[in-house]
């Protein structure tokens, strides 16, 4: 359901004070090179919708030129496949039960505590952030911020302003965020120092609204179904009792812009207010392309399979669009900085908060530590000098972000940030103590989607999963033998060794992080 987004200015987290403090003031460093920071994070981007991960879908050229000329990371997870929490996590470099903000819908993030940001500006950092925000309290830390209320629209949107205002912008939001950081970098910041920007992109988050030159892409298309697309979650329960269905959950009104007077759907209303932003010219436009393919889809009135199909396309055909103009804004923030002579000098990082399922079990949406929405997309462009190159297989997660921009900011990395800087993969090293295993926690349940809670291990080959709450159901899986999980091997004979050692890991992980629910669910192995 659309939830009504609430101003973050209208709540009573933190004063302004803090974002012209002492705080900012710049202090001497080791004399250590300090590299600028541009962090691209798209909203529910998944890996298999880009060219340099998967070539089936989509073309995204220019972040395959980040991959190209940098490091792509094929192991690449979040902490926690949601939102707010996935920017919690990147802001403070620790797991969600430490920074406190477990879930979107009852979160907000407590921007007094230390978070990445802040520590920059202590070492001579400008910061800025612009574009979705999604944590719910007045941002800090940053000496300039432009963010959209709660998820943004794609038309014409809103932004909150440093001095509380909203304001409505004129255009497409991937073009807009694109051109507020460009010219915060050009004419807004001081050239004179280091400088870290957060560029996020509410794109390509739902409903997936195209941009008007875009409409007609990829409708010539036809995409391959994931051979899972029919999963029947035999021997998996919370995959059973999921609301993320493409067949029995996706609005075809709301999700796939199929509006024909006289059908509703609960979504109906916010559908029609979201397309009621754009201008007019663009909105007799908009409906003279969809209201062919609407009639036609209700005349034909397709069932069981042909139906789940249908939508599949239609859904694959309306994110790819939405993609492509992220890709064409990444290109041009390139550009730009490439023009600036500030490539050299600058890392710059395309990632993701989260996957997402491109049908896959029959699905949209994350939340699940299955593989396509515990993965999210990393490339990056490293400074000159920086030896890293291609793939990069270590095992990486979306807390390791804090300590990296530390380490090349030369700051020092506090020791209560649980994630470790990726400088020595950049620099092309592979530390033999690299971490073997990740620890996962997702809790926004009960709630849209209706995924349950679940904690879980990952190493490089097996996962085991406990869901819990309203459940209490035990997942394990080979990935190397069932890499789409479609086969729970949990209590089945042979895999006792297994469990055993990956429970051994997973308790061994909730004392390392301090996750309190290890006193709730006291692990036995
Ligand atoms: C909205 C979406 C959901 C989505 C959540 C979280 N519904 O509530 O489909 O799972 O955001 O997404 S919508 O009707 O408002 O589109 S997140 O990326 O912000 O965590
Ligand atoms: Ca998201």
């Amino acid at each position: 359901m659309k939830k009504t987004s609430y101003s973050p200015i209208l709540l009573p987290a933190i004063g302004l004070a803090a974002l012209n403090s002492a705080e900012s003031k710049a202090q001497t460093t080791n004399g250590q090179k300090q590299y600028n920071i541009v962090y691209i994070m798209t909203d529910d981007h998944t890996a298999q919708m880009m060219s340099c991960y998967d070539n089936r879908y989509v073309s995204t050229p220019n972040l395959d030129r980040i991959a190209n000329d940098g490091v792509r990371f094929v192991n690449s997870f979040v902490a926690n496949s949601l939102s707010g929490p996935s920017r919690a996590c990147m802001l403070t470099g620790k797991h969600s039960h430490k920074n406190g903000f477990t879930n979107n819908e009852h979160g907000v993030f407590d921007g007094s505590q230390q978070t990445m940001p802040k520590l920059l500006q202590k070492v001579g950092y400008q910061t800025a952030m612009i574009g979705k925000y999604h944590l719910n309290s007045t941002p800090t830390g940053f000496d300039y911020w432009k963010i959209l209320p709660g998820q943004g629209e794609y038309y014409n949107p809103d932004f909150i302003t440093m001095d509380g205002k909203r304001v409505r912008e004129h255009g497409y939001v991937t073009n807009l965020i694109t051109d507020m950081s460009i010219d915060w970098l050009e004419n807004q910041r001081n050239k004179n120092q280091p400088f870290a920007i957060f560029v996020h992109h509410k794109a390509c988050h739902r409903i997936w609204m195209s941009e008007m030159k875009y409409l007609n892409e990829y409708e010539d298309k036809t995409f391959e179904i994931p051979a899972n697309f029919y999963d029947d979650y035999a021997n998996r329960r919370a995959a059973a009792e999921q609301e993320m269905s493409i067949f029995k959950d996706m609005d075809p009104i709301y999700d796939l812009h199929l509006y024909q007077e006289g059908k509703t759907s609960p979504l109906t209303r916010s559908y029609l207010n979201m397309v009621s932003r754009m201008d007019e010219a663009d909105k007799e436009a908009w409906y003279r392309f969809y209201n062919p393919i609407a009639n036609k889809f209700y005349q034909s009135n397709l069932q069981g399979k042909e139906l789940a199909e249908f939508k599949f396309q239609r859904y694959m055909r309306e994110y790819a669009k939405v993609t492509k103009s992220v890709d064409d804004n990444v290109g041009r923030l390139l550009d730009y900085l490439e023009k600036a002579g500030l490539l050299e000098n600058t890392l710059v990082v395309y990632t993701s908060d989260q996957g997402f399922y491109m049908g896959e079990h029959g699905w949209f949406d994350k939340r699940f530590m299955y593989e396509e929405s515990f993965n999210t997309p990393l490339v990056m462009l490293p400074p000159k000098g920086f030896k890293g190159k291609g793939v990069i297989k270590e095992m990486v997660q979306n807390i390791d972000y804090a300590p990296t921009f530390l380490e090349l900011a030369g700051a020092k990395i506090p020791s209560d940030i649980q994630g470790v800087s990726l400088v020595p993969l950049l620099k092309g090293e592979h530390p033999k103590n690299w971490r073997k295993s990740l620890y996962y926690h997702f809790y926004e349940y009960p709630a849209e989607h209706a995924v349950k809670r679940h904690y879980g291990v990952r190493d490089s080959r097996y996962k085991l999963i406990h869901f819990y709450n309203d459940i209490d159901e035990w997942e394990l899986y080979d990935l190397k033998k069932d890499p789409s999980e479609m086969h729970n091997i949990y209590g089945q004979p042979g895999t006792e060794k297994i469990t055993k050692r990956m429970m051994k890991e997973l308790a061994r992980l909730q004392v390392v992080y301090d996750d309190p629910i290890r006193e709730k669910y006291p692990l036995k192995y």
